[in-house]
């Protein structure tokens, strides 16, 4: 453990980086084909994803901002005081910066995969949260993991805090995993507050993923951009087009990258072979209803405590015990 300011501590739990290579070449070479969708979130990807979550037709993270301005206070009154606040993924700052307010917590730990991402955030928030103890930990908590002991004389509550809907990007069995796994590594009697996409017209579903600006189709295509650029490919970005739709068998949106014609791509020297209008699978984000998400929490050991959510029900943070 090095300390890297006065209030902030750096943990690192040496996350395992799986192989770019070894994913994508497992991934393209299933039927249907897949690509994982962390490998969106390159420096662009990450930019992309930013101007998505500004965008008209993309609800989510606006309604997410209102609910916590709206009910900051009475998220605060659900949360012990003194407690612990562990984010899962440093994500938006104007978010956790409302929470920070409300519960003023003793401890802000973000976990993240990346260091990088992790510091320059933390250095952010430290500057406009002076006093706030932060223990930025560098882990991959959807590996098993444990939360850094803090040699504190005192054991206080753990409050998690999982926003975005990034729950929604895991097929249900694998969020049963990582909640479950959220559940042993804060313990029983800590919370979790979630941000959840709720089921809806999908009209609105639709817009949102396929925007005017065509934005989520860049942010979409620059997986292989990125591919190119780490693994030495040579694929035709403008190749491929950006295809998101509903899937209401398994009730969520569904993005792909279609090849517009029969083609060959190298990757660090493999050929890979597209045909014509064949698919290749990019990224899942499940839709819940208050009432599919209570089951699925009960599974992994959680209750639900409370519930907020916007006048149109679009979106909800809920408040889990463990
Ligand atoms: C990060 N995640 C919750 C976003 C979502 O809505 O599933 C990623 C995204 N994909 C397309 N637009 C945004």
């Amino acid at each position: 453990m090095t300390a890297t300011k006065k209030k902030i501590q750096f943990h690192d739990l040496h996350p395992k980086l799986e192989s770019m290579r070894d994913e994508v070449f497992t991934g393209l070479s299933t039927h249907p084909k897949q690509l994982p969708a962390k490998y969106f979130y390159d420096q662009r990807g990450s930019a992309l994803f930013d101007k998505i979550t500004q965008l008209p037709e993309y609800y989510l993270t606006r309604c997410e901002i209102s609910i916590l301005q709206q009910y900051a206070d009475d998220i605060a009154r659900h949360i012990a005081p003194e407690s612990i606040l562990v984010e899962y993924g440093s994500g938006s700052s104007q978010k956790i910066k409302i929470l920070l307010e409300a519960v003023q917590p003793a401890i802000y730990m973000p976990l993240d995969i990346s260091k990088e991402h992790l510091l320059n955030s933390v250095n952010a928030l430290a500057t406009h949260f002076p006093d706030l103890a932060i223990h930025a930990t560098c882990v991959d908590y959807s590996k098993p993991w444990k939360l850094p002991t803090l040699h504190d004389s005192h054991k206080p509550s753990i409050v998690g805090f999982f926003p975005g809907s990034s729950i929604g990007n895991f097929e249900p069995r694998r969020a049963i995993e990582l909640l479950q796994r959220i559940h042993d590594a804060q313990g029983i009697g800590s919370n979790l507050l979630m941000g959840i996409d709720l089921l809806k017209d999908i009209k609105v579903l639709h817009a949102a993923y396929n925007d005017e600006q065509k934005i989520t189709a860049q942010f979409n295509l620059n997986i292989l951009h990125h591919i190119n650029r780490e693994l030495h490919g040579n694929i035709t970005v403008d190749y491929f087009s950006h295809c998101a739709f509903f899937n209401p068998k398994h009730s969520r949106m569904e993005m792909h990258l279609t090849s517009n014609l029969d083609q060959i791509a190298h990757i660090s020297g493999k050929a890979f072979h597209f045909r014509m209008n064949e698919n290749i699978h990019t990224e899942n984000s499940y839709k819940y209803s208050l009432n599919s998400f209570e089951q699925l929490v009960r599974i992994a050991g959680f209750k639900v405590d409370a519930i907020w959510s916007d006048d149109q029900q679009q979106f909800a943070i809920v408040n889990l015990h463990a």
